[in-house]
């Protein structure tokens, strides 16, 4: 592996998350910025050959109405897109060893109306619980925290975290499976085109903050209900006691400190949405 000095407990512990994950590859950073380049010449070159070829199109002879030419460059586009797919539809893991610290950023929901962070104590973590609406406005079976860490099988997954202000970092969570703890709780809501994510709903809390993300996204694999960022649980500013994970979206996406879920099929909004910013926030 490029550029790592592994220490035999650190390989042993990486070896342990790769058979928890089981997500396909895992790489360095100094691989993926590698790769990145790469697609991005691959790209270029694909944007200059669509060029040259533009003029040649004329007099062409035709196979099933498209000009030959064309057609081989719809073939060759569309092998770029199958890959591009694929890469897409597992995101990029990473070594724990390039795990990175990050910066508090975001505070909606975690504040009291004198914007001090609100913390969550032991007995209040113990009680806590993810309350559930179906999409026919029931309520269903909540969540507790205490199944979530217990009920399931564990996950450790090393991505990069985007926030839409521009900074990315590589970071590493702990959590379980959103579409395991569904399928325990809510199997019927597992096919909602929408699920919509707030958190607390609370006179002591000065703005609540809500997240709307849809199917294919919160029944991915590598989409956690996460209590550790970094091998160390949550704290206050970082949305304790649980958040949700994806690496298929922007940060704004990922709420935390997570109090109830709604399941819907029609077109939500949400805290981001309503101020302007595309609904899915995805990349
Ligand atoms: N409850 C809540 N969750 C939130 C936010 C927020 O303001 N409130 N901000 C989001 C944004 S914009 C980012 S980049 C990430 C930042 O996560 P971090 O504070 O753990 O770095 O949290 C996301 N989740
Ligand atoms: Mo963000």
């Amino acid at each position: 592996m490029i550029g790592d000095a592994k220490t035999p407990e650190e390989a042993g512990r990486e070896r342990r998350l790769r058979e928890l994950t089981d997500d396909g590859e895992i790489i360095s950073k100094v691989e993926y910025a590698r790769r990145s380049r790469r697609a991005f010449l691959a790209f270029g070159v694909l944007g200059v050959a669509g060029y040259a070829g533009f003029n040649r199109l004329q007099n062409q002879d035709e196979d099933e109405g498209i000009p030959r030419l064309l057609r081989a460059g719809l073939e060759w586009n569309e092998k770029v897109w199958e890959r591009v797919q694929r890469d897409g539809a597992t995101a990029r893991t990473f070594s724990i060893t390039d795990r990175e610290e990050i910066r508090v950023n975001g505070r909606h929901g975690l504040e009291d109306n004198d914007r001090d962070l609100i913390g969550i104590g032991n007995s209040e973590a113990a009680n806590w619980e993810i309350t559930l609406t179906g999409r026919n406005g029931a309520q269903l079976e909540p969540i507790p925290l205490a199944s979530l860490k217990s009920d399931f099988e564990v996950h450790d997954m090393v991505w990069e975290h985007k926030c839409v202000e521009g900074w990315a970092n590589i970071v590493h969570w702990t959590g379980v499976r959103f579409s395991d703890v569904l399928e325990r709780y809510a199997p019927d809501e597992a096919s909602a085109e929408w699920m919509v994510l707030r958190t607390p709903a609370s006179a002591d809390v000065r703005r609540e903050y809500s997240s709307a993300i849809e199917n294919y996204t919160m029944m991915h694999h590598q989409t956690l209900l996460a209590w550790q960022l970094n091998g160390e649980p949550l704290t206050a500013g970082h949305g304790d006691p649980i958040r949700i994970v994806t690496p298929f979206k922007y940060g704004i996406k990922q709420l935390k400190r997570i109090a109830s879920i709604e399941f819907t099929d029609d077109r939500p909004t949400d805290y981001w949405t309503e101020r302007g910013y595309d609904l899915h926030a995805g990349f």
